[in-house]
């Protein structure tokens, strides 16, 4: 196996809001979108922030509550499907993975794949794409995986190709979710600008589905959505000195129907001020903080949003209950 860790180039020009979240910018950064996202009128802050260390750790305690339906129906559509979905991506495939983490999806995928040319995962940790290059080494021995440590949004190109090979950008996870739909749009649209026609699209997506069960992934019975939401108070606490307590927020989790999304907040639970950095920031009895966006597709939504960013759908591939779908699109 052959590693090439590389830093990619970024683009100064680029404005990385215009794409959505993304991980991995420097403190000043941090304070700077805390502020702006703590004094505008509806109190927001970028979701993005909620992956320090300890959260990555509870959200992968998320991706296993049984209220949480979504990473086991994934793992459940992909294991009932895994054969088909390889014969569709074809033969001789470079498969890159933004976001990558610590590449456990494309692994078994890689191993059924016909004769894949590459994998390239990205991600902003190094350290967890070298653990996943141990793996690769043990398992899948005679494959080249070249990781790229960067962030994706920001990327506007993943590696030097070898022209002609195809490529298939692998995003599982319903991440795609955390993006508005323009930011969605601008997304896919970037993936599509470093593809060729032909090139595809492995996408996994939450679909749309009765509130109650929305709702329960996001309120779980054990409470550890509501810690992975507060931990994000105890990171602004320790990086930027605020004094934020955690007590006197309560976390909340609604779908709205008409945006077809889920929204994560923290409501305070009083009249109080916090400082944060030099600012005393005042918060009303009931007034939120929102931390995240989940959005959730129909087929034909999903569909929609994949024509507008110059992809067309080629096959999809949905649990029993309809809850989740992967969808495999081309460039045209
Ligand atoms: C990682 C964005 C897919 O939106 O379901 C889980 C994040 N937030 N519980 C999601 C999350 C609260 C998750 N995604």
């Amino acid at each position: 196996m052959n590693i090439a860790l590389q830093t990619p180039p970024v683009s100064a020009k680029e404005n990385p809001s215009s794409v959505g979240p993304e991980e991995g910018t420097p403190p000043n950064e941090f304070t700077k979108d805390v502020i702006a996202g703590l004094t505008a009128p509806q109190k927001t802050l970028p979701c993005k922030y909620l992956y320090d260390e300890a959260g990555s750790r509870i959200f992968e305690q998320i991706c296993e509550l049984e209220d949480y339906y979504l990473t086991r129906t994934e793992a459940e559509i992909f294991s009932s499907h895994l054969p088909d979905i390889a014969k569709e991506l074809g033969t001789g495939v470079t498969l890159i993975e933004p976001g990558a983490g610590n590449c456990e999806k494309a692994e078994p995928l890689l191993a059924i794949m016909e004769s894949p040319e590459a994998y390239i995962p990205i991600d902003i940790s190094p350290e967890i794409l070298l653990g996943a290059r141990a793996r690769f080494e043990a398992s899948q021995p005679e494959l080249l995986v070249r990781p790229v440590i960067g962030d994706f949004t920001q990327m506007d190109r993943w590696g030097d190709e070898e022209p002609g090979n195809r490529q298939v950008v692998f995003f599982p996870g319903s991440t795609i979710g955390n993006f508005t739909h323009q930011q969605a749009q601008n997304l896919l649209q970037h993936f599509a600008a470093q593809m060729a026609p032909g090139d595809g699209l492995l996408l996994g997506v939450d679909l749309v589905k009765d509130s109650v069960v929305l709702e329960r992934a996001y309120h779980d019975d054990r409470h550890v959505t509501e810690a992975f939401n507060k931990n994000l108070l105890r990171r602004i606490n320790r990086e930027l000195g605020a004094d934020f307590d955690l007590d006197a927020f309560s976390h909340r989790a609604f779908y709205h129907p008409l945006r077809q999304r889920v929204e994560m907040h923290l409501v305070s639970l009083k009249d109080q001020q916090v400082r944060v950095a030099d600012l005393s920031i005042p918060f009303l009895e009931g007034e939120s903080i929102h931390t995240e966006n989940s959005h959730k597709y129909t087929l034909e939504s999903l569909a929609s949003l994949l024509n507008k960013a110059g992809f067309q759908q080629k096959h999809y591939w949905t649990d029993t209950n309809n809850h989740y779908v992967i969808c495999y699109a081309e460039i045209f």
